[in-house]
Protein backbone atom coordinates (compact mmCIF):
# COMPACT_ATOMS: atom_id res chain seq x y z
CA UNK A 1 0.00 0.00 0.00
CA UNK A 2 3.02 2.23 0.50
CA UNK A 3 3.46 3.00 -3.49
CA UNK A 4 -0.01 4.08 -3.62
CA UNK A 5 0.27 7.05 -1.31
CA UNK A 6 2.59 8.88 -3.87
CA UNK A 7 1.46 12.26 -2.27
CA UNK A 8 0.63 14.11 0.75
CA UNK A 9 -1.11 17.07 0.74
CA UNK A 10 -1.30 19.20 4.07
CA UNK A 11 -3.69 21.76 5.11
CA UNK A 12 -1.77 24.39 7.07
CA UNK A 13 -3.32 25.76 9.85
CA UNK A 14 -4.31 23.04 12.72
CA UNK A 15 -1.82 20.92 10.80
CA UNK A 16 1.44 21.94 10.62
CA UNK A 17 1.20 24.95 12.82
CA UNK A 18 -1.35 26.51 15.32
CA UNK A 19 -1.79 30.14 13.57
CA UNK A 20 -5.61 29.94 14.40
CA UNK A 21 -4.57 31.87 17.67
CA UNK A 22 -3.39 34.89 15.88
CA UNK A 23 -6.14 34.89 13.95
CA UNK A 24 -8.62 34.85 16.63
CA UNK A 25 -6.20 37.67 18.20
CA UNK A 26 -7.09 39.71 15.17
CA UNK A 27 -10.76 39.52 14.33
CA UNK A 28 -10.74 39.84 18.11
CA UNK A 29 -9.47 43.43 17.96
CA UNK A 30 -11.51 44.21 14.62
CA UNK A 31 -14.78 42.42 16.80
CA UNK A 32 -13.94 45.24 20.10
CA UNK A 33 -13.63 48.22 17.51
CA UNK A 34 -16.90 47.17 15.65
CA UNK A 35 -18.36 47.04 19.93
CA UNK A 36 -19.14 43.64 20.49
CA UNK A 37 -17.41 40.17 21.76
CA UNK A 38 -15.79 37.78 19.37
CA UNK A 39 -15.11 34.64 21.39
CA UNK A 40 -13.07 31.43 21.22
CA UNK A 41 -16.07 29.24 20.64
CA UNK A 42 -17.15 31.96 17.65
CA UNK A 43 -13.52 31.41 16.79
CA UNK A 44 -13.80 27.68 15.96
CA UNK A 45 -16.50 28.67 13.01
CA UNK A 46 -13.61 30.18 11.20
CA UNK A 47 -11.32 27.30 11.14
CA UNK A 48 -10.39 26.57 7.15
CA UNK A 49 -12.57 28.95 6.28
CA UNK A 50 -11.91 32.14 3.46
CA UNK A 51 -10.63 35.53 5.05
CA UNK A 52 -14.14 36.93 3.25
CA UNK A 53 -16.03 34.34 4.58
CA UNK A 54 -14.85 34.64 8.19
CA UNK A 55 -15.78 38.54 8.10
CA UNK A 56 -18.92 37.59 6.53
CA UNK A 57 -19.64 35.56 9.92
CA UNK A 58 -17.85 37.36 12.66
CA UNK A 59 -20.33 40.21 11.27
CA UNK A 60 -23.28 38.28 11.25
CA UNK A 61 -22.01 37.58 14.96
CA UNK A 62 -21.98 41.00 15.82
CA UNK A 63 -24.95 41.84 14.07
CA UNK A 64 -23.36 44.32 11.67
CA UNK A 65 -24.01 45.23 8.63
CA UNK A 66 -21.13 46.94 5.74
CA UNK A 67 -21.05 47.81 2.83
CA UNK A 68 -19.01 46.20 0.73
CA UNK A 69 -15.94 49.02 0.43
CA UNK A 70 -16.63 48.33 4.49
CA UNK A 71 -15.77 44.85 4.93
CA UNK A 72 -12.67 45.57 1.94
CA UNK A 73 -11.06 47.79 4.48
CA UNK A 74 -12.07 45.67 7.89
CA UNK A 75 -10.48 42.50 6.01
CA UNK A 76 -7.28 44.31 5.23
CA UNK A 77 -7.23 46.35 8.70
CA UNK A 78 -7.79 42.28 10.35
CA UNK A 79 -4.76 40.90 8.05
CA UNK A 80 -2.08 43.98 8.92
CA UNK A 81 -2.33 43.12 12.62
CA UNK A 82 -2.88 39.21 11.59
CA UNK A 83 0.47 39.59 9.98
CA UNK A 84 2.05 41.37 12.85
CA UNK A 85 1.76 38.55 14.30
CA UNK A 86 2.60 36.04 12.29
CA UNK A 87 5.60 38.44 11.49
CA UNK A 88 7.20 36.92 14.72
CA UNK A 89 6.52 33.18 14.17
CA UNK A 90 9.47 30.91 15.19
CA UNK A 91 10.29 27.41 13.62
CA UNK A 92 9.86 26.58 17.32
CA UNK A 93 5.97 26.79 16.53
CA UNK A 94 5.80 23.93 14.21
CA UNK A 95 3.44 21.25 15.43
CA UNK A 96 4.90 18.09 17.03
CA UNK A 97 5.62 15.49 14.51
CA UNK A 98 4.81 18.17 11.66
CA UNK A 99 8.35 18.41 10.40
CA UNK A 100 10.08 15.09 11.50
CA UNK A 101 6.35 13.75 9.45
CA UNK A 102 7.55 15.94 6.33
CA UNK A 103 11.45 14.63 6.26
CA UNK A 104 10.02 10.86 6.41
CA UNK A 105 8.02 11.71 3.66
CA UNK A 106 10.54 13.12 1.68
CA UNK A 107 12.86 10.01 2.29
CA UNK A 108 10.25 7.93 0.98
CA UNK A 109 10.17 9.65 -2.31
CA UNK A 110 6.56 11.01 -1.47
CA UNK A 111 5.42 13.96 -3.23
CA UNK A 112 4.21 17.15 -0.44
CA UNK A 113 1.68 19.98 -1.36
CA UNK A 114 0.21 22.20 0.61
CA UNK A 115 -3.08 22.66 0.05
CA UNK A 116 -4.34 25.82 2.43
CA UNK A 117 -7.31 28.49 2.41
CA UNK A 118 -4.65 30.98 3.90
CA UNK A 119 -3.26 34.10 1.51
CA UNK A 120 -0.26 34.16 4.00
CA UNK A 121 0.57 30.63 3.51
CA UNK A 122 4.09 31.06 1.96
CA UNK A 123 4.94 33.29 4.01
CA UNK A 124 4.20 31.36 7.17
CA UNK A 125 5.98 28.46 5.12
CA UNK A 126 9.02 30.42 4.90
CA UNK A 127 9.01 31.93 8.92
CA UNK A 128 8.96 28.20 9.74
CA UNK A 129 11.92 27.34 7.34
CA UNK A 130 9.67 24.39 5.69
CA UNK A 131 9.18 26.11 2.10
CA UNK A 132 11.54 23.66 0.93
CA UNK A 133 10.12 20.86 2.18
CA UNK A 134 7.32 21.54 -0.52
CA UNK A 135 6.95 20.80 -3.81
CA UNK A 136 3.94 22.24 -4.42
CA UNK A 137 2.04 25.17 -2.44
CA UNK A 138 -1.28 26.04 -3.48
CA UNK A 139 -2.84 28.35 -1.25
CA UNK A 140 -5.82 31.00 -1.20
CA UNK A 141 -3.71 32.92 -3.89
CA UNK A 142 -4.13 30.14 -6.37
CA UNK A 143 -7.64 29.55 -5.77
CA UNK A 144 -11.30 30.86 -5.75
CA UNK A 145 -13.54 28.00 -4.70
CA UNK A 146 -13.16 27.47 -0.22
CA UNK A 147 -13.59 24.12 0.74
CA UNK A 148 -15.69 21.56 0.97
CA UNK A 149 -15.54 22.88 -2.89
CA UNK A 150 -12.36 19.91 -3.85
CA UNK A 151 -10.75 22.75 -6.15
CA UNK A 152 -7.43 23.50 -3.30
CA UNK A 153 -6.96 19.59 -3.40
CA UNK A 154 -7.17 18.73 -7.13
CA UNK A 155 -5.03 21.90 -7.88
CA UNK A 156 -2.32 20.44 -5.71
CA UNK A 157 -2.72 16.75 -6.74
CA UNK A 158 -2.22 18.08 -10.65
CA UNK A 159 0.61 20.38 -9.37
CA UNK A 160 2.20 17.55 -8.08
CA UNK A 161 1.31 15.31 -11.10
CA UNK A 162 -0.84 12.84 -9.42
CA UNK A 163 -4.11 11.31 -9.55
CA UNK A 164 -6.08 12.64 -6.66
CA UNK A 165 -6.19 8.52 -5.50
CA UNK A 166 -2.92 8.22 -5.12
CA UNK A 167 -2.78 10.96 -2.86
CA UNK A 168 -3.63 11.44 1.22
CA UNK A 169 -4.73 14.65 2.69
CA UNK A 170 -4.29 15.98 6.23
CA UNK A 171 -6.87 17.86 7.07
CA UNK A 172 -8.25 19.54 10.69
CA UNK A 173 -11.50 21.12 9.56
CA UNK A 174 -14.36 19.04 9.13
CA UNK A 175 -15.10 21.19 5.67
CA UNK A 176 -11.84 20.30 4.76
CA UNK A 177 -12.46 16.65 5.12
CA UNK A 178 -15.09 17.26 3.16
CA UNK A 179 -13.11 18.96 0.19
CA UNK A 180 -10.19 16.26 0.01
CA UNK A 181 -13.19 13.39 -0.18
CA UNK A 182 -14.88 15.22 -2.77
CA UNK A 183 -11.57 15.12 -4.77
CA UNK A 184 -11.10 11.74 -4.64
CA UNK A 185 -8.24 12.06 -1.90
CA UNK A 186 -8.11 9.78 0.89
CA UNK A 187 -7.94 11.37 4.26
CA UNK A 188 -6.29 11.73 7.41
CA UNK A 189 -8.36 13.97 9.89
CA UNK A 190 -5.98 15.66 12.29
CA UNK A 191 -8.33 16.09 15.47
CA UNK A 192 -11.18 14.67 17.21
CA UNK A 193 -13.04 11.86 15.88
CA UNK A 194 -16.40 13.67 16.90
CA UNK A 195 -15.97 15.96 14.29
CA UNK A 196 -14.14 14.68 11.88
CA UNK A 197 -15.34 11.44 11.46
CA UNK A 198 -15.98 10.74 7.98
CA UNK A 199 -12.08 11.13 7.42
CA UNK A 200 -10.81 7.55 6.25
CA UNK A 201 -8.24 7.55 9.45
CA UNK A 202 -8.40 10.26 12.44
CA UNK A 203 -5.36 11.02 14.82
CA UNK A 204 -4.54 13.72 17.29
CA UNK A 205 -1.38 14.85 15.31
CA UNK A 206 1.12 13.94 13.11
CA UNK A 207 3.39 13.00 15.83
CA UNK A 208 1.34 9.50 16.20
CA UNK A 209 1.78 8.69 12.51
CA UNK A 210 4.51 7.03 10.46
CA UNK A 211 4.50 6.47 6.71
CA UNK A 212 3.80 2.69 7.66
CA UNK A 213 1.12 3.14 9.88
CA UNK A 214 -0.95 5.58 7.20
CA UNK A 215 -0.28 2.97 4.61
CA UNK A 216 -1.01 -0.42 6.65
CA UNK A 217 -4.94 1.65 7.98
CA UNK A 218 -5.29 2.96 4.85
CA UNK A 219 -5.26 -0.80 2.54
P1 LIG B 1 -5.75 34.22 5.37
P2 LIG B 1 -5.99 26.57 6.40
C1 LIG B 1 -7.16 28.94 6.89
O1 LIG B 1 -6.00 28.15 6.84
C2 LIG B 1 -7.49 29.26 8.34
O2 LIG B 1 -7.83 28.07 9.03
C3 LIG B 1 -8.67 30.20 8.38
O3 LIG B 1 -8.99 30.52 9.72
C4 LIG B 1 -8.32 31.46 7.58
O4 LIG B 1 -9.43 32.36 7.56
C5 LIG B 1 -7.94 31.06 6.15
O5 LIG B 1 -6.85 30.16 6.19
C6 LIG B 1 -7.55 32.27 5.32
O6 LIG B 1 -6.37 32.82 5.84
O7 LIG B 1 -6.58 35.31 5.98
O8 LIG B 1 -4.33 34.15 5.87
O9 LIG B 1 -5.81 34.24 3.86
O10 LIG B 1 -6.58 25.81 7.54
O11 LIG B 1 -6.78 26.44 5.11
O12 LIG B 1 -4.52 26.32 6.19
MG1 LIG C 1 -6.90 23.95 8.82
Amino acid sequence: MLQTMKGAIFDLDGVIVDTAKYHYLAWRSLAQRLGFEFTEAHNERLKGVSRMESLRILLEVGGVTATEEERENMAVTKNDEYVDYISKLEPTEILPGAKEYLLELRERGVKIALGSASKNAAFILARLGISDLFDAVIDGTKVSKAKPDPEVFLAASAALGLAPSDCIVFEDAETGVQAGQAAGCRVVGIGSPAILGAADLVVGGLDELTTQSITKTSN
